[in-house]
């Protein structure tokens, strides 16, 4: 059975995915509402994914005896003003989930709940892949030009989103 410590752990971190799918789902309508279909669509589809990750962590509290507890969702904060804003955003976010998954591993770790760590091992890899590809959205950027970039660049970038494979 879950400890009450790691039970409050996985609420919060179930509520801190829904809270990662409103930052998806802000950026995703911001690109979407400047014309960035692509970029849009792409952003719309990784909201799911970390919707998928709540409801993760929401059957795993279940099946272990625990109890679910849902809670406010914090609001995503104001739109960027452009698209390296809206990548970097993307990026801290990333950077942040991964360093509270890193606290209930260590946690699980240190209780020897091995179930809870074993779980939360699906969470390290994917985070991995995560920050590498917020990482590649900023290095696509880039190579666009930056702040700087032109349309013809930026169109181009929202071509190659829109079709960018989907992962779990
Ligand atoms: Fe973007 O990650 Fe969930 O966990």
């Amino acid at each position: 059975r879950l400890s009450k410590t790691i039970e409050a752990a996985l609420n919060a971190q179930m509520t801190k995915e829904a809270y990662a799918s409103q930052i998806y789902l802000a950026q995703a309508s911001w690109a979407a509402g400047e014309g960035y279909e692509g970029i849009g669509n792409f952003l719309f589809r990784h909201a799911h994914e970390e919707r998928n990750h709540m409801m993760k962590f929401l059957e795993y509290i279940l099946n272990r005896g625990g109890k679910v507890a849902i809670a406010a969702i914090a609001a995503p904060g104001k739109n960027p003003s452009n698209l390296q804003e809206c990548f970097n955003k993307v990026f801290e976010q990333e950077v942040d989930n991964t360093t509270s998954i890193y606290k209930i591993v260590k946690m699980s770790m240190d209780e020897e709940d091995w179930a809870t760590w074993n779980f939360m091992q699906w969470f390290v890899k994917e985070q991995v892949e995560e920050e590498t590809l917020s990482l590649n959205l900023l290095d696509k950027i880039k190579i666009a030009g930056g702040e700087k970039a032109t349309d013809e660049a930026l169109l181009e970038l929202d071509k190659e989103l829109k079709s960018m494979a989907d992962e779990a």
